[in-house]
């Protein structure tokens, strides 16, 4: 499906901040493929799609992802925050007519990350947290400077601050969260 058609869709969707997050993601996800050589049409593609999951309250998302039988992992049904980026899969394959393998990977990884991720995925989850709507949190000034010189070294830089922030806030975390940051230290 165009861009076009699937960003009106969205704006009716999304709420208000949520559709702007979703295009400030979108150009600051083709910006960083300029950067890094990758390609700019899957970069806007990610960018616009990442949250199409995240819509409705977390209750209303745990129980699309039943109804369509998506299976959930236990860390996923403790926090329901992950899981829009399952839910995000699913909707880009069924109501976006999207199913690049690409494109799915970087919605499916954008908020936990992983290891070894793909040139893709690393431009989603980094553009999720530099985007310029994005409040503005110490140190973000480095680490959007960096995005634009080193990819490996800024998801190393945004999964570490994640952990301290989930370790700060006393949230549940995902296994996968602390194995991006476990990988790409030592990497
Ligand atoms: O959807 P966004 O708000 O744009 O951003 P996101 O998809 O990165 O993540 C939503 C939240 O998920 C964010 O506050 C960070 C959080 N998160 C990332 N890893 C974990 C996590 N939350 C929990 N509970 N556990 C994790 O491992
Ligand atoms: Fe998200
Ligand atoms: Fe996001």
């Amino acid at each position: 499906m165009e861009n076009q058609k699937i960003q009106e869709k969205l704006r009716k969707l999304l709420k208000k901040e949520r559709y702007e997050h979703t295009i400030g993601v979108m150009y600051t996800a083709a910006s960083l493929a300029m950067s890094h050589h990758a390609e700019i049409p899957l970069a806007l593609k990610a960018g616009l799609l990442h949250d199409c999951g995240k819509y409705g309250t977390l209750k209303e998302q745990v129980e699309r992802c039943k109804k369509h039988r998506i299976p959930l992992s236990d860390a996923e049904l403790q926090m329901p925050s992950l899981v829009h980026a399952k839910l995000g899969v699913y909707y880009a394959q069924k109501r976006y007519e999207t199913n690049d393998p690409e494109i799915l990977g970087a919605i499916r990884y954008h908020t936990t990350g992983r290891p070894d991720m793909t040139l893709l995925e690393k431009i989603i989850y980094i553009a999720d947290y530099i985007e310029p709507g994005r409040r503005e949190i110490p140190g973000l000034t480095e680490i959007r400077q960096m995005a634009f010189r080193d990819l490996d070294c800024t998801v190393c830089m945004v999964s570490e601050r994640t952990l301290e922030y989930l370790k700060a806030v006393g949230k549940e975390i995902d296994p996968l969260t602390v194995e991006t940051c476990r990988y790409y230290n030592q990497r």
